[in-house]
């Protein structure tokens, strides 16, 4: 039987031509990847209406694991992202002209989410491919973030974030992105743990 993975960019924002990110989900769209069909979507880099705009995807598409991507353009590499936190601490306006400083992502809700994703496996797997990859103990303060925490709030049973570094060109997001799909469907769906292997960083 073939399940369902909703593959999300974002559109591009503080004023960028492009974002590989929102390339990439639509370059994906319609590609069966580990059994599973990827449906691609692309968020609005808004805090209003991004959140709303991702459950609705879920909720219509009801995927067995959910991957959002998002640029982070002073990094390097893929970064498989370990926690969301439930703040919003804008640098820039987004694309609705909102620049929310210090306000929670969900009030009410704990400080942090963990993602359920393989992010070690993940890491492992786009090495082994070839690409630069490093597990990242934070996604930023900015709308992938709010994103990220908004999602792990919703009922999906495998859902996490993927970084890409602005040194990535676009065809080597969409070949990193599969294998780093392939790999978080292959594990969580599979296997069941992520490796045990240390990814800590010091900073
Ligand atoms: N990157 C931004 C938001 C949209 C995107 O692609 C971020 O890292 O928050």
């Amino acid at each position: 039987m073939v399940g369902t993975v909703l593959l999300t960019g974002f559109e591009p924002f503080g004023g960028d031509a492009r974002n590989p990110s929102g390339d990439a989900a639509l370059a994906l769209q319609g590609e069966l990847i580990a059994d599973h069909r990827v449906h691609g979507l692309v968020l609005p880099c808004v805090f209003a209406t991004a959140p709303a705009a991702l459950a609705a995807a879920v909720q219509a598409t009801q995927p067995a694991l959910v991957l959002c991507l998002g640029l982070a353009a002073s990094r390097r590499g893929f970064h498989p992202e370990r926690v969301a936190i439930n703040l919003i601490d804008a640098r820039i306006p987004d694309n609705a002209g909102a620049q929310p400083v210090d306000v929670p992502v969900q009030a009410g809700a704990a400080p942090a989410a963990f993602t359920t994703l393989p992010v070690k496996a993940m890491a492992a797997a786009l090495q082994a491919a070839g690409h630069g990859a490093t597990v990242s103990y934070s996604a930023g303060s900015y709308v992938c973030n709010q994103v990220f925490f908004a999602l792990m709030q919703l009922p999906v049973p495998h859902a996490g974030f993927l970084h890409l570094g602005g040194d990535l060109a676009l065809d080597e997001v969409i070949a990193g992105t599969r294998v780093a799909l392939a790999a978080a469907l292959a594990v969580a769906l599979v296997q069941g743990p992520d490796l045990m292997v240390s990814a800590g960083v010091v900073d």
